[in-house]
């Protein structure tokens, strides 16, 4: 028997049980075909883990080859049972003599193809779903067949459609197989997946090593891949607080009118750059998907009194409005370490935070507008800058965003959907990052300003992913 260096592992099962799924989740390759319908696959088909090496070319590191769902496991069964019965051959000689003889026979065409890749050794992936009951009657041969090879094999249960028969699962196939783990594909996290590859590297000793080098690499990806998320959403912020929106004044309108048109600009530009990020975003985790801010319009709209009515209670905006106007600097810092009622009591007194707090909402409040004499003696009307407001839930939404990407796979081509903007602890510590920001806007912002942001934006992202995989506290 012949051993490759690269780990090698096929993916076997019944038909439709979510074998190239499996594929799928855990290469990310978007070549791999899943459909709804049995007998999707019907070739086997390796995909890779690649690294670029020294001399620029693509290293293999870990091969999964997806297979077609057995067929005909018992006639094969019974075929290979006699030929063992007659003869010395070992397990994989009988294989090869199998692939050989049957290769291009109508009946054996999937069994060839499940074969084929296992000639040359390699581990057994057996996939089942545990969302239906386990039935020697149904399993049993296919079980058999796998046994049959004498490879190192792990049985994947996954969960189609629920956890219901785990526990008849497991005890069908204990005696079958070296491990066993319960794995959906569809709805596993970063830390699952690395869980699964971590469980294949414990089938063969001398595949320890090279398996834990694609988990290290795939660590080290990831952690790029945050940083890089942190830089596109401080760079989304800068922008969206760096614009300049002005406008002529038009003696025939008033200046609600004036407002209204800026509003409009203001709107189309956040929403531009938000969405450019967001592909930005998705590109960077390699996975095309599309992204739903809200069901609907209303609610996607940063400017909209809804979005604002679920994300911050009438005090936060009032704080927010607070920092925004600028007016109690110093109290920020005190309250730094938590809201308490004293230090509201003193905003109150503010102008600001009297605003945020009582004023019917126009989403023209969220402009900070002025009028001015240009040069040329021109009356115009320009958005001096954005409420802190919008800086939070800019940074937040994109927050969500990495936050599903990371715990995301391929395989799963639900759109993601974006229904709450989060996080209300971070709430001072933003708008006072955004104060700076569009106060210095005028002398650029400082270096240290825009490192401030980025690390409190990095940080954020890393914790959202340590704390609950999947969704932000
Ligand atoms: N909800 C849910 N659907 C899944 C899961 N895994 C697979 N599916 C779905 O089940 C169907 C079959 O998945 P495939 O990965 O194509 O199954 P397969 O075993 O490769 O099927 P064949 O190639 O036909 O043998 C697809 O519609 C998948 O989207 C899962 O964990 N959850
Ligand atoms: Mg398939």
């Amino acid at each position: 028997m012949s051993e490759n260096s690269t780990p090698v592992f096929v993916i076997t099962g019944a038909p439709n049980k979510g074998k190239s799924t499996f594929v799928k989740a855990l290469t990310n390759d978007p070549n791999v075909v899943i459909k709804s319908t049995a007998g999707t696959t019907t070739k086997s088909k390796p995909y890779h883990y690649y690294k670029k090496n020294s001399e620029g070319d693509m290293e293999k590191l870990l091969t999964l080859w997806d297979t077609p769902g057995f067929e005909n496991q018992a006639e094969v069964f019974e075929i290979l049972n006699d030929w063992k019965k007659e003869g010395h051959e070992r397990p994989l000689e009988l294989i090869q003599k199998y692939v050989n003889t049957y290769k291009g026979h109508p009946d054996h065409k999937r069994e060839v193809e499940i074969f084929k890749p296992l000639v040359d050794f390699a581990c057994i992936i057996y996939v089942a779903d545990c969302s239906k009951s386990f039935s020697k009657e149904d399993y049993l041969r296919e079980i058999q067949l796998l046994q049959f090879t004498n490879l190192p094999r792990i049985a994947i249960l996954n969960p189609i459609d629920g956890n219901l028969h785990i526990e008849s699962w497991r005890e069908g196939l204990r005696q079958y197989f070296h491990t066993i783990k319960v794995f959906n594909p569809h709805k596993t996290t970063f830390e699952e997946k690395l869980s699964t590859l971590s469980a294949l590297s414990h089938l063969h000793d001398k595949w320890e090593r090279p398996i834990n080098y694609v988990i290290d690499l795939i660590e080290n990806d990831r952690k790029q891949i945050l940083e890089e998320s942190a830089r596109i959403i401080r760079k989304t912020v800068l922008e969206i607080f760096d614009n300049e929106f002005e406008i002529n004044v038009d003696p025939l309108q008033d200046d609600d009118e004036h407002k209204e048109e800026l509003l409009k600009q203001a709107r189309k530009f956040v929403i531009n750059k938000m969405n450019s990020s967001q592909k930005k975003i998705n590109s960077l985790f390699g996975i095309d998907i599309e992204i739903e801010l809200t069901e609907n319009y209303e609610d996607n709209d940063l400017f909209s009194e809804t979005v604002r009515k679920r994300n911050l209670s009438p005090h936060q905006r009032g704080f927010i409005w607070a920092v925004g106007g600028g007016a109690i600097g110093a109290l920020i810092d005190a309250a730094a370490g938590g809201l308490t009622f004293g230090v509201f009591t003193a905003i109150l007194s503010s102008g600001g935070y009297a605003t945020g707090y009582f004023s019917d909402f126009k989403p023209q409040d969220l402009l900070n507008i002025k009028k001015y004499i240009n040069s040329e003696r021109k009356e115009k009307i320009k958005v001096k800058s954005l409420n802190p407001e919008i800086g939070f839930l800019v940074i937040n939404r994109l927050r969500q965003v990495v936050s599903n990407l990371h715990n995301r796979t391929a395989a799963n081509t639900e759109k993601i959907v974006i229904n709450k903007d989060l996080d209300k602890k971070s709430l001072l510590k933003i708008s006072k990052l955004i104060n700076q920001i569009s106060k210095s806007k005028k002398q650029r912002y400082s270096e240290s300003n825009k490192k401030e942001l980025f690390d409190f934006i990095h940080q954020k992202l890393i914790e959202d992913q340590k704390g609950h995989p999947g969704q932000m506290n």
